[in-house]
């Protein structure tokens, strides 16, 4: 990348190895079940992550749809966070498409719902409320701070949730960042879990692609809601032949992005104007605040460092001076030392 893209790890591109096995990939017609390399894909993933069966869909936005349509039913209720990306950045669609109600809690600064507000808000059988049907949770919690929450905190919640014959999903978009981080095999993070949304496109790098995974019984009613939104595929296997990579490869090295957050996060953080905490940044994601004097405004930080830089790095969304960074595979440490001395530079 001569741009050093700073966004998020979505941006992340296909590596050279993905793009040769994409033009090699065989294919089928995965509406049929036929794609031999989708096929290969959804079993490795449900492998590697404990469950029984797996479902390759186009985008984590569609992998957490999917699970909560197949859940939930029309008017029943999900718990989760009102910082969790399904509730914030997913255009609505679980209420949309599937007339699923929402109930937000707050998320703690460790990513977790208080386990007395999640029982608080599992509603008792009455004619008045919406039936509780499913909570989510989202490892790493990346609207505030890509923080990974522990295989403790999860059981506990799984308990609770069977205690009520609720079903549990976990919105695993960076899982591979969380069970990096927390140095915990990934089957054991996930394994109270009913349902858990894989993203392969995010700090693995395929360029397209989720797998949901679950048990056989859930993924076969997941295929119908996938076809629902049209989220059925043909020949799928040149996107899935990335995907094996990224699995394969691409989940054992997301340390190196970690150590460059890391090393950025130190940098930034003795730049005047800039407030960042250290102790915050955990897998690959950084969060820090511009002063409000500082010479620059957000906007205008943005647009230098794109400008004279060729670097990209945006203020975070709902925040006046709040920025977000994220580091991937397209870092490499000269950049992180690069953009470190491009925001010296531009504040001074
Ligand atoms: N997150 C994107 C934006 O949508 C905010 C990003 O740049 O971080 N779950 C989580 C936790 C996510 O962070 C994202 C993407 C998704 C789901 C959705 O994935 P896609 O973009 O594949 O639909």
């Amino acid at each position: 990348m001569n741009i050093i893209d700073l966004r998020s790890d979505t941006v992340s591109w296909p590596t050279p190895e993905m793009r040769e096995a994409m033009a090699n990939a065989p294919v089928g017609d995965d509406v049929y079940g036929e794609d031999p390399t989708v096929n290969q894909l959804q079993d490795e993933a449900a492998a590697m992550l404990g469950k029984e069966a797996g479902l390759f869909v186009s985008s984590g936005t569609m992998g957490n749809l999917v699970a909560v349509l197949t859940h939930c039913g029309r008017g029943d209720e999900m718990i989760l966070g009102r910082d969790a990306h399904i509730f914030r950045y997913e255009a609505g669609g679980s209420a949309a498409l599937g007339g699923v109600h929402p109930n937000t809690l707050d998320v703690q600064p460790d990513g977790t719902l208080r386990l007395d507000a999640i029982q608080r808000a599992i509603r008792s059988d009455d004619a008045h409320f919406p039936r509780t049907r499913l909570i989510c949770l989202e490892n790493t919690q990346g609207t505030i701070g890509g923080i990974p929450i522990s295989a403790q905190y999860i059981a506990e919640v799984a308990d609770l949730a069977r205690q009520h014959g609720i079903r549990l999903h976990i919105d695993g978009a960076r899982i591979f960042n969380a069970a990096t981080a927390l140095n915990t095999p990934i089957a054991e993070l996930v394994a109270p879990a009913d349902s858990i949304s894989v993203c392969l496109s995010k700090g693995l790098c395929a360029p397209v692609g989720t797998v949901l995974v679950g048990s056989r019984a859930f993924i076969d009613q997941a295929r119908r809601a996938r076809k629902q939104v049209g989220g059925g595929m043909r020949q799928a296997g040149i996107l899935a032949a990335a995907g094996l990579i990224a699995l394969r490869k691409m989940s054992t090295r997301l340390h190196e992005d970690h150590a460059n957050a890391c090393a950025l996060a130190e940098g930034l953080a003795q730049i005047p104007h800039i407030t960042l905490d250290l102790s915050r940044v955990q897998t690959n994601m950084i969060f820090f605040d511009l002063a409000p004097d500082a010479p620059l405004t957000p906007a205008q930080l943005s647009a230098r460092l794109k400008t004279e830089y060729n670097i990209l790095m945006n203020p975070y969304p709902g925040f006046t001076h709040r920025f977000r960074a994220v580091t991937h595979y397209w870092i490499t440490r000269e950049h992180v030392e690069a953009a470190i001395a491009a925001v010296r530079t531009s504040l001074s």
